[in-house]
């Protein structure tokens, strides 16, 4: 108790001295186990509370001021249809199968967000997409993952970054659902790191009278929990020097995709984007372009007429090249920016309704933004980058994220692109799907592309179950 006296003197003059001295607010009547528990999350903070103040300041400062930047467009590998170079984008596919086969490549999964946005109690990755079997993105990704180690007769490592709020869940759906069939020697999970939320004049947030609110700190946060977590570690004894990194959203992922790798590959680059064509210079997708001199992510909130609108002679968008979240990186350049993560992934505080005490000491969910999350940005590494390839893809192949309860990018309007999707392989591998047919669901460990589907050998769907499974009932 003496120990706990002289630490929770020490504690609260840091506070204090960083002017968070409310934080002790209703300590005088929190009993023995709440303080002993509070105590362990404020001396934690203590250390951080220095770069946290310095961090806030210059986040929500960041809100009100519009950047000036000298900015460019970057090359971008694009698609054969707009004059992309289709024998390079060849060389790049063996280079990258090249990689795969010789055990290089590692797949990174962010998963540490939970669906609010969706209402969705949970991990997002447990969000059922299977409009049949109503399997979840873990699931449909874990069967990808399947076909391609099947297909590169060796496993291909997966890391699952969590956070705090998904950890415990993710564990227990993995170990449940048997690792989806996956060897759990080769599968991952690590937390990611959280980081006080700020009230709106930048101070700490009590979410009850023993609690400092915290939000995971962004999916740039994966750079360093790769190192702290051992990943990296666990990476360079397997003989892994490659990260294909991808957004648990997303259940068009082409896993691993050959192409990003190799494209990287081939132009030496630490880093590689997939980016997809911007039509309407109002779309609110990032831009990846060359900011003063450095590759760079501008985000549509932060790009301006008349770069913004800005046609070439082609009466094409001169910044049209958005940002889709799968990126591959090369392990020492993850290293390098973990080690340099103060100087080199700045914090962005977006305005959020946080849960709050009173002053009688109930936590009340408010009804307007009350605060800030503070998150890094894994495109924020860009600029550290020595070089990085660029690589246009089409949206309707590997791109339709989960992100909305209703409208566009819900589970509605997913389902439907992967309905299609599943309906293009088949049609390209000559498998009729009779009419009547609503809707299909496909093995991925089986068949994840049309060459795939070709291989079954059949021309009815009937004969390519379990598979395939097409059904004549919606799903309600
Ligand atoms: C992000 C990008 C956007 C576009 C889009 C593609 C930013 C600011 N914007 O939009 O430009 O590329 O994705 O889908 O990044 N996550 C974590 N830990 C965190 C925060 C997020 O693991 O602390 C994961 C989360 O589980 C999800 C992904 O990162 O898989 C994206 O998070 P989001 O849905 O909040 O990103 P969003 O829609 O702002």
């Amino acid at each position: 108790m003496a120990q706990l006296g002289s630490d929770l003197e020490s504690v609260r003059r840091v506070f204090a001295d960083h002017g968070q001295a409310h934080v002790f607010a209703f300590w005088d009547q929190l009993d023995a186990p709440a303080r002993r528990g509070y105590l362990a999350q404020l001396r934690r903070l203590a250390p951080m509370l220095p770069d946290w103040v310095a961090g806030r300041r210059r986040a929500i400062s960041e809100l009100t001021q519009v950047k000036q930047a000298q900015l460019a467009p970057m090359p971008v590998e694009a698609l054969p249809e707009f004059g992309g170079n289709e024998p390079l984008r060849e060389s790049a596919r063996l280079a990258g199968e090249d990689l795969l086969a010789s055990g290089r490549v590692a797949i990174l999964v962010v998963a540490g967000g939970q669906g609010t946005r969706l209402g969705f109690q949970g991990p997002k990755g447990a969000f059922p997409v299977g409009p049949l079997t109503d399997r979840s993105l873990f699931h449909l990704q874990a069967q990808k993952i399947l076909g391609l180690s099947r297909k590169l007769g060796k496993p291909i490592p997966w890391y699952v970054m969590t956070s705090p709020a998904t950890d415990s869940e993710t564990r227990a759906l993995f170990r449940a659902a048997g690792f989806f069939g996956l060897k759990p020697s080769d599968v991952m999970i690590f937390s990611q790191d959280q980081v006080p939320c700020s009230d709106l004049e930048g101070n700490l947030i009590l979410e009850g009278c023993d609690r400092v609110a915290e939000s995971p700190n962004g999916h740039g946060g994966s750079l360093v929990a790769l190192v702290e977590s051992g990943a990296l570690d666990d990476m360079a004894r397997r003989g892994i020097d490659r990260i294909f990194y991808y957004q648990v959203d997303n259940p068009l992922i082409r896993m691993a995709d050959p192409l990003l790798l190799g494209l990287q590959e081939i132009q030496g680059a630490e880093m590689a984007c997939k980016v997809i064509r911007k039509r309407d210079p109002q779309e609110k997708v990032g831009v990846l372009a060359r900011v003063d001199g450095r590759a760079g992510i501008v985000e549509y909130t932060e790009i301006q007429d008349p770069e913004k609108s800005q046609i070439d002679s082609s009466g094409e968008l001169v910044f049209w090249a958005g940002n889709i979240a799968i990126h591959s990186f090369s392990t020492g350049f993850v290293r390098r920016v973990a080690e340099q993560a103060d100087a080199l992934l700045p914090y962005h505080a977006s305005a959020k309704q946080i849960r709050q005490v009173n002053s009688e000491g109930q936590t009340v969910a408010p009804d307007e933004p009350n605060g800030y999350k503070l998150e890094r940005f894994v495109f924020d590494a860009l600029p550290a980058a020595d070089r990085v390839s660029i690589l246009e893809v089409r949206p309707s192949e590997e791109f339709a994220p989960i992100k909305n309860a209703k409208g566009k990018d819900s589970p509605d309007s997913v389902r439907k692109e992967l309905d299609q999707q599943y309906r293009d392989w088949l049609s390209k591998a000559g498998v009729a799907v009779p009419a009547g047919i609503q809707v299909i669901e496909i093995d991925h460990e089986y068949v994840d592309s049309a060459e795939d589907a070709l291989t079954l050998g059949v021309n009815r769907i009937e004969d390519a179950a379990p598979m395939i499974q097409g059904s004549t009932g919606m799903r309600v």
